[in-house]
């Protein structure tokens, strides 16, 4: 069965970003649980924003699950990635999304990495980044793995990264880290942007998809903007895809009316 979930942002330096929520991880419970959804996905400032516990009892007190966490924080606020030039800050990347793998892990759930993931160019090549990109993956899947859960890669669109764009460079990616503890992020909007046509590109995913940002082509909730979306989730029911649909948008007009009207566009799109 495929889940619902809504993002709930504790990053102020990301505000204007394409999240959901913004009031704080108890009131993102309430709401999300208040509408329906399944689970919250939490952008946290670091694995140490919101403590464990008090997050389990949040979910619990909430009936709520959750479904990963994001590491965007460690490039919004630190400037980290995967790919910089500097040794010690590659270091600092990854140890900021181990410390976030093993956070996610004691929910239960994946680390996603988005941002984080840098981009070659200047001195680096193409080469040198992806092979820094691999080892990072190759290093870190297996913490996941070993926590009965997995790691998080997203592709982006081309103004936001320009390693993986689409998902078929996701799935050869993906092939060449002989790493079974690492699965691909499908976001639909980047896929609008990048895909010839994304219901195609999201069959040809499957078995490698692990989470989705289901939202519009102008990242607003589902239904507010032109993506065919019956044709994309038609296709994730069709390839069995057994994970969360997640509101990955921007809080327009207003967080409530989005968080609204994704989970009516998902309960059609999603039926039970
Ligand atoms: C993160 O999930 C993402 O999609 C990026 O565009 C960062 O905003
Ligand atoms: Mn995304």
């Amino acid at each position: 069965m495929i889940k619902t979930a809504i993002t709930v942002s504790l990053v102020e330096e990301a505000r204007g970003g394409p999240f959901v929520l913004w009031d704080g991880v108890e009131k993102g419970c309430e709401t999300a649980a208040d509408l329906g959804y399944d689970a919250i996905e939490l952008f946290a400032p670091s694995h140490e924003a919101v403590p464990v516990d008090t997050l389990k009892g949040l979910l619990e007190k909430n009936n709520i699950g959750i479904a990963a966490v994001g590491t965007g924080a460690g490039m919004v606020k630190h400037g980290l990635s995967l790919c910089d030039p500097d040794q010690s800050k590659r270091n600092a990347a990854k140890d900021f999304i181990k410390n976030m793998i093993n956070y996610g892990a004691a929910l239960g759930v994946p680390a996603i990495i988005g941002s984080m993931q840098g981009r070659w160019g200047g001195d680096i090549s193409k080469e040198q980044a992806f092979d820094w990109l691999r080892g990072a993956l190759t290093e870190l899947g297996p913490i996941a793995g070993e926590q009965g859960t997995f790691l998080i890669y997203e592709p982006l669109n081309r103004y936001e990264t320009n390693m993986c764009n689409t998902m078929a460079e996701g799935v050869e990616f993906m092939k060449s880290l002989d790493n079974g503890s690492v699965k691909l992020l499908a976001d639909v909007f980047h896929m609008g942007i990048e895909e010839d046509d994304p219901a195609e590109a999201m069959r040809s995913g499957k078995g490698h998809i692990g989470h989705v940002h289901f939202v519009d082509s102008n990242r607003k909730a589902a239904g507010m903007g032109h993506l065919d979306l019956k044709s994309i989730a038609d296709a994730l029911i069709e390839i069995d895809y057994p994970y969360f649909v997640s509101a990955e948008c921007f809080p327009k007009p207003d967080s409530l009316t989005a968080a609204k009207n994704t989970i009516e566009a998902y309960k059609e799109l999603f039926p039970r």
